[in-house]
């Protein structure tokens, strides 16, 4: 029939395999579709890639045709079944290092057996008909074309996965230039486009990392010994020496709803309250760029700044680092990271483990249902609430990460969880924002009575920091009505400022710290609060508690603001008044700048801190040979 119909092989090997990866896709991964736009997105990606690498057949003589059908056909389902064993064992897709890496063959090796089922055999159903198809056939179901319809036959075929680019891109912007998540990669354009990405974004790191110079490290200590201080006659050197560490990285928070009311209510009593009890950073930035969340991370536990493009966590997540948790690893800490989202969300399972983290409790440690669903996933009150078994059982003292998820973007909240009442403006973004900061503030709140009930409050260091700007420029004008100014570029600065609050339970010198500061210093704060000497390592913050003010907060475009100077838009502003200044104020900090964001991209780039010798690293490196 196939042949009195002159369907092409090629069209039919395409839609065999396109309908099989759908189902897989579909019905076996477990990918959340939360619309119909990525229902359909889903739909259409592997059927719009399978007929695009099979319609090069028919490029080729009839011979070859067949040959390059068969072989791809079954390529596909290699692939496939390669994936779906991969993805039972580890719930994620294969990249190609974790292929390249021993450790994982031996772990999947071990497994394999388990994750093979029976009926997998139909995974390579189709590709057996084709061989037979092709076999049979005499030249009835392949055949030669003129230029003419080889052209159209593949500007046809790409057109059709341009437009699944194209959806995917308005689904989810930025998806290939931020990357965020395996599962986001796969459910939109399918795991062919995934690998090939994949293998792209490996093979410019892997490039990169063999051209590196390894005397560039020394060239970077040096600048660092000269100009970033390390002293600190800070009278925390010390103070949590065997005391827990527990951060809230508080999704979105930004610092202008400190204090401030929304419709005449406090929009976040609890840390109002919290800040008169704690020390209080009201001048500390943010310095994310687009890997978000990740790149905050990234700050905080490195104190490089992150990259100019995609998340670091992403595209550099296996170098070598002297994390955080690393360090504090070998100085008897137990590291964990608590976050109720997919695990490879942000590369984080891969990321995590290069900083050095003993555990990631993410989103299979939580139970999750539709009641305790907000937005995005586990809504912060029980998420909080669930991981406090785990914290209570948690061998001390511990140095561990809550990553709240309930005010993100785009700030939906059932009334039924909403305390305050949205603002009044044309921006439906803004208006939404307030009670959701609301209900993170109260989960915080919950968080705490919870840690006093446990008694791990009384031995435990609590530290809050928004990740990042919840609301962006696009929503200046409703800002502007807001806080009752317009907004200038200026403004737009001041508006990255995220609160930090560091609570010492039962300390007396709390106050309000004026001085301005950034992501990037939290490492060598907690360190030193630590009384842990990283001599070797390379850092570009400064603790927050020593008493000189920073040379600079360096944003990643090559922004900055100085005690004095807030450097925008190619503007130099005085950072008092906001009026513009001339030029030349901000002209010898912006070379700093520059050459500093170059220096920690170069780190990371060219993954130099393998070249150093600190015990853990060469250690590191053996495992990872
Ligand atoms: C996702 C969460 C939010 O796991 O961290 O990410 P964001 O979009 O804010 O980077
Ligand atoms: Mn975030």
């Amino acid at each position: 029939m196939l042949q009195r119909l002159r369907i092409p092989l090629f069209l039919v090997a395409a839609l065999l395999f396109g309908f099989k990866a759908y189902i897989i896709y579909r019905f076996v991964f477990d990918l959340s579709i939360e619309n119909t736009m990525q229902e359909m997105i889903l739909f259409i990606n592997p059927f719009a890639t399978a007929i695009v690498l099979f319609s090069f057949a028919a490029l080729m003589k009839p011979k070859r045709q067949k040959k390059y059908i068969k072989y791809l056909s079954l390529s596909g389902a290699i692939l496939l079944f390669a994936n779906l064993v991969y993805y039972r064992n580890f719930t994620d897709f294969i990249t190609l290092p974790s292929i390249l890496q021993f450790k994982n063959f031996a772990d999947l090796g071990a497994s394999t057996a388990s994750s093979v089922k029976i009926w997998d055999i139909f995974l390579f159903a189709d590709t057996l008909l084709i061989f037979y198809l092709a076999r049979k056939s005499n030249n009835d179901l392949v055949f030669t074309y003129k230029r003419k319809s080889k052209l159209a036959i593949i500007a046809l075929s790409f057109s059709l996965l341009l437009t699944n680019f194209v959806l995917a891109e308005i689904e989810r912007p930025m998806l290939f230039k931020r990357g965020f998540d395996r599962e986001y990669l796969v459910k939109n354009v399918g795991l062919v486009s995934y690998h090939i990405y994949d293998a792209i974004i490996n093979s410019k790191t892997k490039v990169q990392k063999v051209m590196a110079d390894g005397s560039k490290l020394s060239e970077i200590e040096k600048y660092v010994d000269q100009n970033v201080d390390d002293t600190t006659s800070s009278d925390l050197r010390g103070i949590a020496k065997d005391k827990n560490i527990i951060y809230i990285s508080a999704e979105s928070v930004q610092n202008f709803v400190i204090n401030r009311k929304v419709n005449g209510e406090e929009i976040t009593p609890f840390l109002n309250d919290l800040i008169k009890d704690s020390y209080y950073f009201n001048n500390f930035y943010h310095q994310v760029n687009l890997g978000r969340t990740s790149d905050s991370e990234f700050l905080v536990e490195n104190s490089l700044y992150p990259l100019p493009n995609g998340s670091v966590f992403f595209t550099h997540g296996q170098n070598e680092y002297n994390g955080v948790p690393e360090i504090v690893n070998e100085h008897g800490y137990y590291s964990s990271v608590f976050h109720a989202n997919n695990k490879s969300f942000w590369n984080r399972d891969v990321a995590y483990e290069s900083l050095g983290y003993d555990q990631f409790y993410s989103q299979r440690y939580f139970n999750v249902n539709e009641e305790n669903t907000i937005g995005w996933g586990l809504s912060d009150k029980a998420f909080f609430d669930q991981s406090m078994k785990y914290l209570k059982s948690m061998p001390q003292p511990f140095y561990t990460k809550f990553i709240t998820l309930t005010n993100h973007h785009p700030y939906e909240l059932d009334e039924k969880y909403a305390s305050i009442d949205q603002f009044d403006s044309n921006s439906k973004t803004l208006n939404q924002y307030f009670p959701t900061v609301r209900y993170t503030d109260e989960a915080i709140e919950q968080f705490f009575n919870n840690l006093k009930e446990s008694g791990l409050y009384e031995d435990s260091i609590i530290i809050i920091y928004g990740d990042h700007f919840g609301i962006s420029e696009n929503h200046n004008k409703a800002m502007g009505q807001y806080l009752n100014k317009e907004i200038t570029p200026y403004d737009t600065v001041q508006l990255q400022r995220v609160p930090l609050i560091i609570h010492i339970p039962g300390h007396e010198d709390d106050r309000v710290i004026e001085k301005v500061t950034g992501q990037i210093d939290l490492k060598p704060t907690v360190l030193n609060m630590m009384g842990i000497k990283n001599e070797e390592d390379i850092m570009f913050g400064n603790d927050l508690f020593a008493d000189k003010p920073k040379r600079f907060v360096a944003f990643r475009d090559g922004d900055f603001v100085t005690e004095d100077y807030v450097y925008t838009k190619n503007t130099c502003y005085d950072r008092e008044s906001g009026e513009e200044v001339d030029g030349s104020f901000c002209e010898p900090t912006k070379d700093q700048v520059l050459k500093e964001l170059n220096y920690s991209d170069q780190l990371i780039y060219e993954d130099l801190f393998r070249f150093q010798n600190t015990d853990s690293n060469s250690a590191d490196k053996e495992n990872k040979e």
